[in-house]
């Protein structure tokens, strides 16, 4: 059996963080494992707290698993601290996990902030250069740049720019583009990649993101290269997302019951 780890937030609502990722990795036949980094109260109206595991219980999660499990590939979700980054990135090496997907979580999708500036910068110094795949949306494109991001050529420039911090890939993900494509960007192999589906409109969604980087750890799992697990996660993301379910008052959720 081929094995995903999730190193990420718990989210009550199911529809985004390690609740999301382990039912993504159901779905492509592959075993969950889970460490929880962080505590989210929420609902599908929003975040009202969240708040870190202690260091030495999280690292205490993470050598317990690892002592025994054999990890095939790793997500990272919502790190809240710059404690918890230096933990997750000493781990990472001691353990050599080489199938890496970094879910740069900076802000939640209702705005909830996460990282700090600092934390931010020891993010891209200790994480980055270990991660096989880094999946920023636009507003984390520039928050690890700097530069402003909202067309495809800004894209583009930021993807470069973030691939020369040390990630093998970079996926800038343009799903809150203008426009009606759905447009996301993979840069590493020495090409540029573009994959495109159709915007589903009049969606106001929690997860997405958490859900793609999770399928495409699923994929890297069960032993898909980075192009054809990105391909493969965004055709099962944008079906999910036709099917959104509403379970509460406020956003709606990616279906992952989809047969
Ligand atoms: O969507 C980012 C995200 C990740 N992880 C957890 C979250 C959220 C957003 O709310 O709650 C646990």
């Amino acid at each position: 059996m081929k094995v995903a780890l999730t190193i990420a937030g718990s989210d009550p609502t199911g529809g985004a963080g390690v609740q999301a990722d382990l039912r993504t990795f159901s779905k492509f036949n592959v075993h969950g494992t889970a460490v929880i980094a962080s505590l989210t109260i929420q609902s599908t109206l929003g975040i009202q707290e969240v708040v870190k595991i202690p260091p030495h219980l999280l690292r205490k999660q993470i050598t317990t698993l690892l002592d025994d499990v054999t990890i095939h590939a790793v997500k990272t979700g919502m790190l809240l601290d710059g404690e918890t980054i230096e933990i997750v990135g000493e781990l990472l090496k001691k353990y050599r996990l080489a199938r890496y997907v970094l879910d740069p979580i900076i802000r939640s999708s209702t705005g909830y902030p996460i990282l700090k500036k600092d934390d931010i910068e020891l993010l891209k110094k200790t994480l980055l250069p270990q991660a096989l795949l880094v999946t920023p949306n636009l507003k984390e494109a520039e928050a690890l740049t700097g530069l402003s991001v909202r067309t495809e050529k800004e894209m583009e420039r930021a993807a470069i720019e973030i691939h020369a911090l040390g990630p093998r890939y970079v996926l800038v993900k343009g799903g809150h583009l203008e426009g009606d494509t759905a447009l996301d960007l993979l840069v590493g192999g020495s090409k540029i990649q573009r994959f495109r589906k159709p915007r589903v409109h009049d969606r106001r969604l929690h997860g997405a993101g958490c859900v793609f980087s999770a399928a495409i750890t699923a994929g890297l799992a069960a032993g898909l290269n980075v192009e054809q697990a990105v391909r493969k996660a965004k055709g099962f993301v944008h079906q999910a997302i036709q099917s959104a379910v509403s379970v509460g008052r406020g956003r709606q959720l990616l279906n992952l019951t989809l047969d």
